[in-house]
């Protein structure tokens, strides 16, 4: 493979960013409690903390901004979004939501809403399963165990894993299991896709025990993309007939479209259930916003709808999306560092226990090599590991990973050389990197606003 992706659009408004000197990068990050998460914007050169709500527009979303209708309700934007919803997705009833965890909040609240049991997920994410948990019930784990292997080159690292699933649903009883999560692009196992055979598997079995299948559909035409290259039925499907076949094994969705659809903000909850639609469209009222804008103003609407037509209509988008993230992936695995493999929908995954193999998990080495990186070049990453896994006192020994995440549309070829050149200059000092030590721990979702310091 070449060193290139050809991105299939051209600048028409351009951001300025500038490198502040190594000394400043020190200051900053120590002030930051070494937490990239804590960094001022301002102070970051190349920014990888994440693809949410990151992407650059497009001319016509721009155009669409101008469309707002501000109405408090019934907002022209709502019945616009409504349309892309049905058209993309094929769920007929919708309701909005500011970003995905307000989708998450509601939807647990609706099918678990203190009644406990056990919800079966591939692996999962830190929104998602805390509001489970919230919500009374219990997290359960149906990954492969090839998720969980950052060298093991499986296809569909996201599966499910059925017989496990089947176990736990004989083992708790279905009535026990108010729904299955299935994520498409498992984010926290490197972005890796399930295969549409296995969902079938999973919905069939669902829907055998009358379980509700929820899809976190956030990264879904990345997921698409690769059945399509790996699945040999699908090699002719447009992207947008396998996504409507993805949402069509499932019940609902819970969607954070500050990823696919390329919006600052937005997020919705769809489904085929209309009792489950009623109980959502009571409840975002009370958390979100009125059930017509869900906590979103109308002109951020209309810059949805026209991004979830982009997602799946121009299929060059994605196609140099996930190239530009592989093309990373093989920059970096040319200079010989330890990588999850293969390269996921959305962001490269660097594995932090071989590249700081001295430092212990209780030393945080992803946390750890996502400062350094800082340090190293202003490059702005994330830890996925110890930090944002680990979830109360429970024992970790589970995936130490630093994400690199794209965002959309935003950086170019010479930008992602630039970031290869700086994990390099990292990983050749890499046995002088010294470990963190955690002095202050927030409650939940702790990898937000931990502090640490040097060792
Ligand atoms: O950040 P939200 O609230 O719009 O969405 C929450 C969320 C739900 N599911 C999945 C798979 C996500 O990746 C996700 C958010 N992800 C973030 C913020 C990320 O940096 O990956």
């Amino acid at each position: 493979m070449k060193y290139y992706a050809l991105p299939p659009y051209k600048n028409k408004a351009v951001e300025f960013i500038s490198l502040i000197s190594r000394e400043d990068r020190e200051r900053a990050i120590k002030d930051a409690g070494y937490n990239t998460f804590l960094l001022k914007s301002k102070d970051v050169f190349i920014d990888f903390l994440t693809d949410s709500g990151t992407s650059a527009m497009s001319d016509r979303q721009w155009a669409g901004i101008m469309l707002g209708d501000e109405a408090y309700a019934g907002s022209e934007n709502f019945y616009h979004l409504e349309d892309a919803v049905k058209d993309v997705f094929g769920y007929p009833y919708l309701v909005p939501t500011h970003q995905g965890r307000g989708a998450e909040h509601i939807m647990a609240q609706v099918l678990i809403g203190g009644r406990g049991g056990f919800i079966p997920n591939n692996l999962y994410f830190t929104t998602s399963r805390l509001h489970q948990e919230i919500a009374g019930g219990t997290w359960l784990d149906v990954s492969i165990p090839e998720a969980s292997d950052p060298k093991s080159t499986c296809p569909f690292k996201g599966n499910i894993d059925v017989a496990k699933l089947e176990t736990y649903i004989k083992e708790k009883g279905p009535e026990s299991i108010p729904f299955v999560r299935m994520e498409a692009s498992v984010n926290m196992a490197g972005g890796q896709p399930f295969s549409m055979e296995n969902e079938r598997a999973v919905s069939a079995l669902c829907k055998k025990h009358g379980i509700f299948l929820l899809l976190d559909a956030t990264r879904i035409v990345e997921n698409a993309h690769f059945i399509r290259e790996r699945e040999e039925k699908y090699k002719s499907w447009s992207l947008k007939k396998i996504v409507r076949m993805m949402c069509a094994f499932s019940d609902g969705c819970t969607m954070s479209s500050k990823k696919d659809h390329y919006v600052n903000i937005g997020g919705f909850l769809a489904t085929v259930r209309k009792d489950v639609f009623e109980r959502a469209r009571a409840l975002v009222v009370v958390y979100e916003g009125l059930h017509t804008y869900g906590g979103m103003a109308g002109r951020d609407m209309e810059a949805l709808s026209i991004g979830i037509k982009e997602s799946v209509e121009n299929e060059e988008l994605v196609a140099h999306y996930v190239g530009q993230v592989s093309v990373l992936a093989k920059m970096l695995r040319d200079r010989g560092i330890p990588l999850c493999e293969p390269p996921g929908a959305h962001a490269v995954f660097l594995d932090a226990k071989q590249f700081l193999p001295h430092l212990s998990q209780s030393e945080f080495p992803a946390q750890t090599l996502a400062s350094e990186l800082y340090i190293e070049g202003g490059v702005r990453t994330m830890e996925r590991g110890i930090v944002s896994g680990q979830h109360g006192s429970e024992p970790y020994d589970g995936l130490e990973f630093v994400r690199l995440a794209i965002p959309r549309r935003v950086y170019e070829l010479a930008h992602l050389m630039y970031v290869a050149d700086v994990v390099e200059t990292a990983w050749r000092r890499r046995s002088h990197i010294r470990g963190l030590a955690m002095v202050y721990e927030p409650k939940d979702l702790r990898f937000f606003q931990a502090r640490f310091e040097k060792k």
